[in-house]
């Protein structure tokens, strides 16, 4: 039996979770505060209720994605006496303080409540591997759990609320960092030889290769920062920082923009300024956490 479920809000995002779960087979029923934008939804099976209020009696899950807390807060506190004993996920984006607010103010009322974050655009969702980060109590979790993989990959990571939202702006930062140090790479590709005969196609396949071993960096590094010890083995910062020398003078070669090397060069240099030059590229969080630097 698929468990029924109410959504609330249907912008871009939020219509997109109403018809994943339409299409997996469960009974839904839509709200947005702005009628007109349930059509297609009601097409496919989608049941439109008239009030927040009302969309949330209709199943003991409710799913809400809108543009702020704000706006949460606006429709989830009139809505409180009926959301007592059910089930919140909260897939707004926002702050980590947001997160446990909410879930503080839901304790309040008897509810039920998860945060969660969404780790795709609208036309992701549905897709089985696609990420899906939730804190919040365990037994709230696993009881929706099957409901939730409808969308992607539900993944629980611990009972504090405000763990999603901590790795969304984490997961964020790795995924500009990787597309800078990509297209940088592109660039570099692409002004080789005359006219620049390497395709942003044709280094992507290699870079993609490439991408195993990075994991395999981070994955041996992550240990070294937990542990606030960094052993530089065969790796050492001395040698990343000489190597970071051939990627400058490709670039300065090249005529290709010369900030991202700088800004690697420059942590590094730091790092080995401060006599750690013999330590893993680990080190370095202590360089880039707050303050900036080790006393
Ligand atoms: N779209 C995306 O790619 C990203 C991917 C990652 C996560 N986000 C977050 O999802 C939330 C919703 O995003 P959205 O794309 O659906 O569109 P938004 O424009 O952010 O939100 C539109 C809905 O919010 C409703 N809304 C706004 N203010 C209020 C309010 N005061 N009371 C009730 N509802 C409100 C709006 O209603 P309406 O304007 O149609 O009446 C839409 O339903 C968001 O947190 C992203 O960061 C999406």
């Amino acid at each position: 039996m698929s468990a029924d479920v109410t959504v609330l809000g249907l912008g871009p995002m939020g219509a997109a979770l109403a018809g994943a779960f339409l299409a997996a087979g469960h009974r839904t029923t839509v709200w947005n505060r702005t009628p007109g934008k349930a059509g297609a939804l009601v097409a496919e099976g989608a049941a439109e209720a008239a009030s927040a209020g009302q969309a949330v009696t209709a199943s003991p899950l409710t799913v809400i994605c809108l543009a702020t807390y704000d706006a949460v807060r606006d429709v989830l506190a009139p809505a409180a006496g009926e959301l007592a004993g059910r089930t919140v996920v909260n897939l707004t984006s926002g702050s980590p303080d947001h997160a446990r607010q909410t879930a503080a103010w839901a304790g309040l009322h008897g509810i039920r409540y998860l945060d969660g974050v969404i780790m795709t655009t609208p036309p992701g969702i549905g897709t089985p591997d696609v990420l899906l980060l939730f804190g919040g109590p365990q037994a709230d979790f696993d009881a929706c759990r099957e409901t939730l993989s409808a969308l992607g990959d539900p993944v629980h990571l611990g009972t504090d609320p405000a763990l999603p939202s901590v790795h969304d702006t984490a997961l964020l930062a790795l995924m500009w960092g990787t597309l800078t140090g990509w297209l940088h790479g592109a660039a570099l590709v692409g002004a080789d030889g005359p006219g620049g005969n390497v395709t942003a196609t044709a280094y992507t396949a290699v870079a993609d290769r490439w991408m195993t071993t990075v994991r395999t960096f981070m994955t041996a590094y992550a240990p070294h920062i937990d542990a606030g010890r960094y052993p530089g083995g065969d790796f050492p910062l001395r040698l990343h920082h000489m190597t970071m020398d051939i990627l400058t003078h490709a670039g300065e070669l090249r005529g290709v923009s010369s900030g991202l090397p700088e800004l690697c060069q420059g942590l590094v240099g730091r790092g080995i300024e401060a006599g750690h030059g013999d330590d893993s590229f680990a080190r370095l969080i202590e360089f880039i956490r707050k303050g900036g630097g080790p006393a």
